[in-house]
């Protein structure tokens, strides 16, 4: 058996001239583009995934990821770089790197749920650490401050003959952004010995543009909580900011824009119907719930989610007062939600804002539709399922008849809100689709 520095000293080797094979443990959104990122960067990849579908489609080379182009993945796969696996046929595999990017949601208490990243701890130390003498283990999923030091790296540490060494390296994975990707994202790491954050910098740097080590694992964790902790509440301050013009009656996007040509010492956000996604909005609570276990309150993260999660509210009243202009109460009007996707341009609706709004709007008896040329079906976070309204809604624009309003809740870029604004008697603008179109038919965020 060779000596832990030994041991280490082949898995640098192997960094190196890039023999090592690397595991990863969830294939979404974020260890989808890693694995083929590392994969194209020559390291031998396997995802595994509990999802005997997308392990199935991973090895027929098609992708169920935007940002990853089914022919890059085929070609990966029949060049034999890169492969999936389904649980049950872990034993056989011979892995000396293994990156976690599960997923580690808020559950309904906002409290972090860490069970899969628990469960791949297990899933490694119970099957492929006994495989290999010495291993690389970092988690990318979003956890709180402590948690990769502390009960992840406990499941492993009395694992015999040899620890693996273990490492933080927050995602920064920004869906269908057309300019940053895995590899020109820096990417952040701290190990949770010296040693381990300079065979993870070792590695990552050979699978992506910049490597930022960082002095231990929860610098890295907390790395990734303020930078989406940070957008939370800055997107928090400029929905207030959308409240306090609107009992002003002043422009806010006009105060926004005017404020942006400021070239120093200021951050563009916008208001909407409130904070979606599966980070901005979640997160923030991974540190809150942290500190409360301090007994330390953070006030901002609290107000920000207050705010946030009252602009649903806030928006359904601004379609009251529209319809009031038409003498029309909300019971018994047809309203059209459009975008419900939680940012532009995506197809995905986890903690989507769109979706309160039309429960709400259900709520208070309104005939509510939705349009998202993303989103074929949503269920409301009560449970109710909504197909989108394509067939009613092509024929209102067609027959040019009307939804009594139609509110913009996200502004995809493909969408014509010139039909929308003619096939609807009044317009609820929360996003700014119609910056410089004049109508007495459009009441804005
Ligand atoms: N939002 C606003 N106003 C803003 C910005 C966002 O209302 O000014 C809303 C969005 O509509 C959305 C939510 O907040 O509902 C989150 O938006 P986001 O732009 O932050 O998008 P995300 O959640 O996809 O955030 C990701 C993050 N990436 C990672 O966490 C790895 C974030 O760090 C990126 O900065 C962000 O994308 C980005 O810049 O697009």
């Amino acid at each position: 058996m060779l000596l832990r520095s030994g041991v280490i000293k082949v898995l640098k080797e192997s960094i190196k001239n890039k023999t090592a094979k690397v595991l990863i443990i969830g294939g979404g959104y974020v260890g989808l583009p890693l694995s083929v990122q590392c994969a194209k960067s020559g390291y031998r990849t396997t995802i595994f995934d509990l999802d005997e579908n997308k392990v199935d489609k991973i090895n027929e080379g098609t992708s169920y990821i935007g940002d990853v182009p089914s022919s890059y993945l085929s070609k990966l796969v029949k060049s034999n770089m890169l492969n999936a696996v389904k649980k049950y046929n872990l034993h056989d595999l011979e892995v000396d790197i293994i990156l976690v990017c599960v997923p580690t949601p808020l559950n309904k208490t906002k409290d972090p749920d860490v069970s899969s990243a628990l469960n791949a701890a297990e899933t490694i130390y119970g099957t492929l650490l006994s495989i290999k003498n010495e291993q690389l283990v970092i988690l990318e999923s979003t956890v709180y401050p402590t948690f990769t030091s502390g009960p992840f790296t406990e499941l492993l540490e009395d694992y015999e003959p040899q620890k693996p060494l273990i490492a933080f390296s927050p995602e920064r994975i920004d869906p269908s952004n057309p300019t940053y990707n895995v590899y020109n994202t820096p990417k952040v790491v701290g190990g949770t010995t010296q040693e381990a954050t300079e065979v993870a910098t070792a590695f990552y740097k050979n699978v992506v543009e910049t490597v930022i080590p960082a002095s231990s694992a929860e610098v890295a964790e907390m790395t990734k909580i303020l930078e989406n902790t940070f957008r939370m509440i800055n997107i928090g301050l400029v929905n207030e900011i959308a409240i306090a013009c609107q009992k002003l009656d002043i422009n806010v996007w006009e105060v926004i824009e005017a404020a942006s040509t400021k070239p120093f010492g200021f951050m563009k956000f916008t208001p909407g119907p409130g904070c979606g996604g599966h980070c901005i909005s979640q997160d923030p609570h991974y540190l809150a719930w942290k500190l409360k276990t301090l007994k330390f309150n953070s006030k901002f993260i609290a107000l920000a989610e207050e705010i946030n999660s009252q602009m649903p509210i806030f928006v359904l009243n601004l379609i009251s007062s529209a319809l009031n202009k038409i003498k029309k109460p909300i019971n018994g009007s047809t309203v059209l939600v459009v975008g419900v996707a939680y940012k532009p341009d995506i197809d995905d609706v986890r903690e989507s804002p769109a979706l309160d709004l039309i429960e709400l709007l259900h709520q208070e008896g309104a005939e509510t539709l939705y349009y998202d040329p993303y989103v074929e079906k949503i269920w409301t976070p009560r449970g109710d399922m909504y197909s989108m309204v394509k067939e009613e809604f092509e024929l209102c624009t067609e027959l040019n008849q009307s939804f009594d309003c139609s509110v913009i809740t996200t502004n995809h870029s493909n969408i014509d809100y010139n039909m929308i604004l003619n096939s609807s008697k009044v317009v609820v603008d929360t996003r700014n689709a119609y910056k410089g179109v004049d109508s007495n038919k459009i009441v804005r965020l």
